[in-house]
Parts: structure tokens; C-alpha cells; sequence
């Protein structure tokens, strides 16, 4: 027997799919291992961008269809209806369907649960693949999508993947995924290296985050960090990718306290136009610390774009930010991070890719949330 990875492929290619744009969801890496060698595959930023970026595919007489996790489907509602259903374009959407389905992250519930709501208020048909033998409905809907210039979204349950032939993740596998030099020059004069994973950089920065407000970014590294230390005024990021410096900047503009982001280059270039809002204010108490891995490091390491082409340093400099940095060694990073805070600062830190085996955080999130309320305001509570 195929496995669903191959069969899913399968019907995609029968039906003329040619362009398949994809953010990842740990349930799906398998999948999207598989996919540059079969489409044309346009990894993306942001799952909005890929309706426009199917929008034009579709113009120029492309099939697209989009991979994406079900919390994509908030960053994409208003295009979706405003350009790809009030043009009557074609889109395809296969959803990674969290939070309905043996989901350990409590945060992916509320979108999970909310999604069918949110597609058929939206006009979108949409066919539930519960397990791997409902892919045999998908195919007649998909001829449908371009032969009626329809959106369609396919909601695939985590259940899909776990058949016994399905493709078992092994760690190695990330290594597949095409890296891109991760040797950096800084704005011409130094070369600089990766050398060490998000877990070790954690290591060496928690001595220097006491007594500050730390927002942590969504996934693996606010597990890590967990796990490092736990302070109670260090807020986890479970869900709402591309949030943490936007949270940061809110309670440094709002406290005296002194504010650190621990961010990740995937979650920032989901939302980079946060950093011209922060340089616009500018607020002195904070500090964005970027862990660039080069990769989406929480959902099975696929590239991001810092690996190929984006040096997020760069990028906010450009937005306006001043003080910036960018560190790789443990002598530049514990500079960097020691340094009194003076105005906004920027530390971006190139990261070596890859995952500490940590458990998910036992601290529940409301508690997690009183306890940062009681450090920025105390006894206000
Ligand atoms: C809107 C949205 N799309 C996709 C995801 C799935 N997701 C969770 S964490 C993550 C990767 C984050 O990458 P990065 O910020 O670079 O951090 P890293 O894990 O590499 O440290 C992704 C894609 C999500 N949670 N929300």
C-alpha cells in the first residue's frame, strides 16, 4: 500500500495541481519533504502572501493549491474573499487541522475548533480527510477548484499520517531539507559562522534575562527555554506565530520594566513590518533578540529565507532600528546581551538549526499569565 504522503501527491498531480505554496506544520512535514520534487513549491513568508502569489499563478493559467497549517487560515480571510473568491480565481487549500485530534498544545484549539465555523461563514466548501481512505474524496472537489474557479479547502486530521505505511520522522530527515550557507558577512567586514543551536544560546543568554521581562517565541524555543529556566516573568508563546516582538513592544511601551524578545527569523518574517512600528516608538526598555536558525525550526527545520538571501540585521536597520548587532560566538553574544540597555536594540544571532528533546511546558498558560501580571504590576492582579 502507498502511503498517504504519496497518494495525496498522486491525486494532486492527476487532477493538473502545478504550483504548490507551503508553511509548515510539524503533522505535515513529511509532506512537504516530498514536495519540491514534485511542483513547482513556493515557500512562504506568511500564508496571506500565498493567496496573492496564487492569485497571479492563477492569472498566468497556473493550478495552485497552498499547504498550510488551519492557523494560517486567519493571516489569509480578507484576501482569500476580497481577491480569490471576488475574482472567482482557483485555490486549492490543504489544511494541517490542529487542535481536533490528539493535540498536546492547548492553544491550537481555538483555531482548530473555530476553522469549519470560519470557511462557511466565508462561502469556502470544504471537505473533511479524517483518515488516510477519506483521500479518496478529495479528487472530484479538487477538478472542481479549476474547473469552476473555486477556492476549496481539504481539513486533514493529523490521523491522515499515522497509518502504518505512512513515512515514520526520523531527526535525520531534517538534514534533507536544503540548507543555505549559513556563513554571514557582516555588512562586509566580518565573517561570521553559526555556532551554536537555539538550546545553547538559550544556555548562555538565561543568566542575563533575571529581573526581566522575557517574551519567548511560539514552539520549540519557549519549551526550551522552559526548561533552561523558568522565571515568572517570562511569558510563553503557545500559539499566534509572529507575535512575540509585537507582545514585547506592548508591554515595553507600558512598563518600566525591562522588556527582552527572544524571537525567531521564521515568526519575524511572518510579521517584519513590527520592527518599523518599533523603531517608530522606540521604546528604550527594549531589547529583540532574534535566534536565526535559517530555518522553521519547530515544524521539522525547512528553510526560511535568512538561509538564501534575507539578513534580518539588515532588514532592521533598514526599518529604522539603530542599535543593532549581530552576534554568532559566546564572547559576542554574552556582550551583547551584558550591555546595559541603552534605546532599542536589536541582537540577531545566528543560530546552527536543530531541536533539544524537551517536554511540553507543564506551567499552565493562564498561570504563566498571572505570573507576569503580578511581576509587571504587582499586587494589581
Ligand atoms: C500562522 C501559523 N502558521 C504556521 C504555524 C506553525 N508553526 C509553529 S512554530 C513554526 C516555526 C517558527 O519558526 P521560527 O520562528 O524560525 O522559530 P524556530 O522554531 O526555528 O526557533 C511554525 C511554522 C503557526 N503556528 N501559525
Amino acid at each position: 500500500m502507498r502511503n498517504p504522503e504519496d497518494e495525496l501527491i498522486s491525486i494532486m498531480k492527476s487532477v493538473g495541481v502545478d504550483y504548490v505554496l507551503s508553511l509548515p506544520c510539524d503533522r505535515i512535514k513529511n509532506l512537504l519533504l516530498k514536495i519540491p520534487s514534485e511542483f513547482v513549491n513556493i515557500p512562504l513568508t506568511r500564508e496571506e502572501e500565498g493567496v496573492g502569489i496564487s492569485a497571479g499563478a492563477a492569472l498566468a493559467g497556473k493550478r495552485p493549491a497552498m499547504i498550510i497549517q488551519n492557523s494560517g487560515i486567519g493571516n489569509m480571510l480578507n484576501a482569500l474573499l476580497s481577491l480569490t473568491s471576488f475574482y472567482e480565481l482557483p485555490l486549492a487549500i490543504f489544511i494541517s487541522h490542529r487542535g481536533i485530534y490528539k493535540e498536546k498544545i492547548a492553544a491550537q484549539k481555538p483555531m482548530g475548533n473555530a476553522v469549519k465555523g470560519l470557511l462557511k461563514a466565508s462561502g469556502v466548501g470544504y471537505t473533511v480527510v479524517d483518515k488516510r481512505e477519506d483521500l479518496a474524496r478529495i479528487k472530484r472537489p479538487l477538478e472542481m477548484v479549476y474547473e469552476k474557479n473555486r477556492i476549496h479547502a481539504f481539513l486533514l486530521s493529523p490521523r491522515v499520517w499515522e497509518v502504518e505505511c505512512a513515512n515514520k520522522w526520523n531527526p535525520e530527515d531534517e538534514k534533507r531539507n536544503p540548507v543555505a550557507s549559513r556563513i554571514r558577512t557582516d555588512t562586509g567586514r566580518h565573517i561570521l559562522a553559526p555556532e551554536y543551536t537555539r538550546y545553547e544560546i538559550l544556555e548562555i543568554i538565561s543568566p542575563y534575562l533575571d529581573g526581566k521581562l522575557v517574551v519567548c517565541n511560539i514552539g520549540i524555543p519557549s519549551k526550551e527555554l522552559f526548561s533552561i529556566k523558568h522565571q515568572p516573568s517570562s511569558f510563553y508563546m503557545l500559539g499566534s506565530m509572529g507575535m512575540a516582538t509585537p507582545i514585547g513592544l506592548g508591554v515595553a511601551l507600558s512598563s518600566d520594566r525591562k522588556v527582552v524578545v527572544i524571537d525567531g527569523d521564521g515568526s519575524l518574517l511572518m510579521n517584519p513590518g513590527t520592527l518599523a512600528t518599533a523603531a517608530h516608538l522606540a521604546p528604550g526598555n527594549l531589547t529583540i533578540i532574534v535566534i536565526d536558525n535559517g530555518a522553521y525550526g519547530s515544524t521539522g527545520s525547512q528553510p526560511t529565507f535568512t538561509g538564501s538571501c534575507v539578513d534580518l540585521e539588515i532588514v532592521a536597520r533598514g526599518f529604522g532600528i539603530k542599535n543593532t548587532v549581530k552576534v554568532a560566538g559566546k564572547k559576542q553574544l554574552t556582550d551583547a546581551v551584558k550591555r546595559p540597555v541603552r534605546g532599542l536594540t536589536f541582537i540577531h544571532v545566528l543560530a546552527l538549526p536543530g531541536n533539544a528533546d524537551v517536554p511540553n511546558i507543564s506551567l499552565h498558560h493562564l498561570e504563566n499569565k498571572a505570573e507576569v501580571q503580578e511581576f509587571l504590576n504587582p499586587h494589581h492582579t
